[in-house]
């Protein structure tokens, strides 16, 4: 059995082609991906003593906030122009809304419409 040269270059080169393959797929998507400015926060709006504490959040585009309700009593997290309702939170249940638009969004609770709060998206 004769050994060319050219095959052992060849079986060498699609050696290599497929570390530097394996290599490419273990980085990821990740590594040719810009990395984003500021990872996604999300800001705790606590409802007690049927008040939303605190009662504005200024968040930036694509955070969440979170609402947890740890009042005795059932309350909702409801936009004022229709933009989300949470439905009826009853103790120590959260509702989560991630805000992808900049704006001012006021809200009310459904059942006790004297309590409001606002989210600033900036
Ligand atoms: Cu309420």
């Amino acid at each position: 059995m004769s050994r060319s040269p050219a095959r052992a270059i060849l079986r060498l080169l699609t050696a290599l082609v497929a570390v530097l393959s394996l290599g490419a797929l273990m980085a990821g998507p990740a590594a040719s991906a810009a990395p984003p400015a500021k990872p996604a926060a999300e800001a705790i709006v606590l409802i007690q003593d049927f008040q939303f504490d605190p009662p504005s959040v200024t968040i930036a585009v694509g955070d969440t906030v979170r609402w947890t309700n740890n009042d005795s009593a059932t309350h909702t997290s409801t936009s004022d122009k229709g933009v989300w309702d949470s439905g009826n939170l009853t103790t120590g249940t959260s509702f989560r809304r991630t805000f992808r638009t900049a704006g001012t969004f006021p809200y009310h609770c459904a059942i006790h419409p004297s309590m409001t709060g606002t989210v600033t998206v900036r």
